[in-house]
Parts: structure tokens; sequence; C-alpha cells
């Protein structure tokens, strides 16, 4: 019988963009390690320069190594073309300053990574560009926040740090509706558990640092959208400012999505477990994670994700302070930045990576004092349970002194 059917997103985390090297065989891709390419002529070279012929013609324009993992990420979030980045910071960047230009207003969805919020509030609007935090989770204030040059809306769902969703059908519906472009930061899902295009939105950004890459060896970004808009990237804020990832790093990604799945199913499974046993501990208040049936988005998170994830974010009795000991008491969990690592990391958004974010602006968001973020890894889930038990253990002693 002849398979027309679409291969399973395992599936294609393992193949697209792949195929074995023609010229050896060899199954991983090889690593193009190069920074130039020959010409057989100068009219080949001017013909490339041109665009009449393909071909490389200098990483920064473009690499196979590199071009293997955008074909890859472009399949695996459904989207016509993708552009890969030395990191997420240079895929936002690039990808917001592509779209807008001085006298427009660009809406994001608040909270959201430090940095993108540092960038939009801060270096855009030293370009002439008015940036405005809304609350995602209230299309209405979204709408009233439309103004007549707003060209772009930007959120995060789940966003960093306060696992806050956003209804990605119903906010691209009300963008489109003003010719507002849609770019959703996929960083926490992964295209494995979320693919907002799917969703209505028109284009995706990832910090392929995290799951994407997934062991906490490569620093990267992605971006996925309309050939047309990609190829703009491409040629404008790629090429002119530089920030390309490098094929060794390429190499990384499309080794690190070759388990994605599974990866992802694990994060999730444990995620779920940890949260669960944080929820029934005396000594945290509140837990946030979208797969608990407790949190007031576990509804639409069930609608657009196809699974809950690695992150979770918690606050506990005594707030700061609290959380102080427990992150200097825990001994399996890393104290560090970043997510979505085989590792799980344990980090305090108040002080690290939302602390460039104005105190106001991060009570605005609901990022309290006290608030404290898990990236649960890869580990035995009860190993990670027993030595957050024992850190809780040692915030309870505190308090009774
Ligand atoms: C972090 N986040 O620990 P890079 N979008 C999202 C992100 O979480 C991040 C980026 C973009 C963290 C990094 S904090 C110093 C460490 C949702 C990064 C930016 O440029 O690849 O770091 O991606 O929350």
């Amino acid at each position: 019988m002849e398979q027309t059917r679409q291969p399973g997103l395992a599936t294609r985390c393992v193949h697209a963009g792949q195929r074995p090297d023609p010229l050896t065989g060899a199954i991983s891709p090889p690593i193009y390690q190069t920074s130039t390419f020959a010409f057989a002529s100068l009219e080949q070279g001017a013909a490339r320069f041109a665009g009449e012929e393909p071909g490389y013609i200098y990483t920064r324009l473009g690499n196979p190594t590199v071009a293997a993992l955008e074909a890859k990420i472009a399949d695996l979030e459904g989207g016509e073309a993708a552009v890969a980045f030395g990191s997420g910071m240079a895929a936002i960047a690039a990808v917001v300053t592509a779209l807008v230009r001085a006298g427009d207003h660009v809406l994001f969805g608040n909270p959201i990574y430090g940095c993108t919020y540092d960038f939009l509030m801060d270096v855009m609007a030293r370009f002439g560009v008015e940036a405005t935090p809304v609350d995602p989770a209230r299309p209405g204030q979204v709408e009233r926040a439309i103004r007549p040059n707003t060209r772009l809306l930007l959120f995060e769902t789940p966003a960093n740090p306060t696992l806050r969703l956003a209804d990605i059908r119903a906010l691209s519906d009300l963008a489109h509706r003003h010719q507002i472009t849609v770019v959703v930061d996929n960083t926490f899902m992964s295209p494995y558990l979320q693919r907002p295009l799917e969703h209505g939105a028109d284009m995706v950004v990832h910090s392929a640092t995290k799951f994407i890459g997934g062991h906490g060896d490569v620093v990267a970004g992605l971006a996925v959208g309309p050939a047309e808009v990609m190829a703009r990237v491409r040629s404008t804020t790629l090429k002119n400012f530089g920030g390309i990832l490098s094929p060794f790093d390429a190499w990384l990604l499309l080794r690190g999505l070759k388990t994605l799945a599974i990866r992802m199913e694990r994060h999730s499974e444990n995620a779920l477990k940890v949260a669960r046993y944080l929820e029934q501990h005396p000594l945290v208040m509140r837990v946030y994670y979208p797969g608990l049936e407790s949190s007031p988005y576990h509804e639409l998170a069930r609608r657009q994700m196809d699974g809950f994830g690695g992150l979770l974010s918690f606050e506990l009795m005594g707030g700061m302070e609290a959380g102080r000991t427990l992150l200097n008491h825990v001994r399996l969990c890393t104290v560090a930045v970043s997510l979505g690592d085989t590792d799980t990391l344990i980090q305090h958004p108040a002080s690290m990576t939302h602390a460039v974010v104005p105190p106001e602006a991060r009570a605005a968001a609901g990022i309290s004092d006290g608030l404290v973020r898990l990236s649960v890894g890869l580990e035995d889930a009860d190993d990670i349970i027993a030595d957050l038990d024992q850190a809780l253990a040692a915030v309870g002693r505190a308090q009774k002194r």
C-alpha cells in the first residue's frame, strides 16, 4: 500500500531534514566546519551572489549543517522556512528588527524572559519603536492596547517564569483583525509539545539552548515562519547583524532533536510528579504548573499543548528568605539559570533571570520575590523529590528557629 500518511512527530524528530550523506553514506550529518566555499569560476561566484544559482557562498550567509537543522525545525513546527541563530536573543532581536521600523509599536505578553523585556523596552525604544507589556490571558486588555501603528504581538506560552498560558488561537485571530503579526516564543514547550503555527500564529522563535539542544551544552536560537519573511530575516538582520549559529552547534542541536520526543515525555512526566509533591507540601503556598487540575490554565493547556512540559514554579511560605534557604540546601538540583537540560535546575527569577525587569513590572506580571523556578530534568523523579524534600525540611527548621 502506498504510504501517504504524514509521519509522526517522533519520526520527524529523527529523520526530518536529514538523510545519509550522499558522498559517504554517513548517517550522522557532516559538520561542514568551513567559513567559505570555493567557486568554480568568477561567473559562478557572481551568479550565487546574484541569487541566480543555488549554492553556498560563506557560512554567515548559509552552511549545509546549519541548513539541515533549519529544515528539521521548519518541518517540526509546520512552517515554510526557518533560520538558525547563535542564541535565542539573537533570534528574537533579528525577527523583531526585521518586522518593525521607527515609529512602529509592539505589544508583548508580560511576563516574558528578562532579556526580551529589556530588548523591547530599552533597546528598541532607542530606535523609535515603542513596546507595551500586556497580559495575554486577558484578550480585552490586549485589544485595548492596540494602536494604529501596532505591528507585532510577541508572547511566550507558557511564560517564563510564572507558567501563565496564553490562548494562541484567540490572540492570533484578534491580532489578525488588526493586521498585526503574531510571534510566539515556544521555548518552554518545543515543537513536540506545542506548534503555535497550527493555532494561527505567524512565526515561532526558540531559545534552542533549552529543550531543543536538551543537554545544557549549546547556546542557540531558531525562528520559523513564512518563506518570504524568513528570506527577509536571512538577507537583512541575520546577514547584517551576523548572529549566526556555528556548524558544530547546529550539529549538537540536530543530535539533541533526535531524542526530543522521549525527553519531552519524561520531562513532563517528572514535572507532574514533582508538581503534585510540591502542591501537598505544607511549606508550599502555590505551585504554577499547567498540568495540575488546580491550574486556571489546565483546560487551555489540554487544548493547545500535547503535554505539560518540564517547567514549574512555586511560592514558599516565608517568601524570599525561605527561597534562599531552599536554594542553598538542594544537592541533586543545581542552582543555575537556563532550563530544558537533562539536569534539574533551580533558580530565583527576581534576582536572576528577571532581575533586569523593574520591580513594578515584575509585580504586575506576578513574579513575586519569593517565586522559585524549577526546570525538572531527566533524573529519577523520586530522587528529585527526595532532594526537594530534604531542602524543604531545612526551610522548616530555619523557620522554627
Ligand atoms: C532562563 N532563558 O534561564 P538565549 N526566550 C525564552 C528564554 O527562556 C530565554 C531566551 C528566549 C534563560 C536563560 S538567563 C541569563 C538564562 C523563553 C533564555 C533567550 O539567548 O538562548 O539564552 O535565549 O530563563
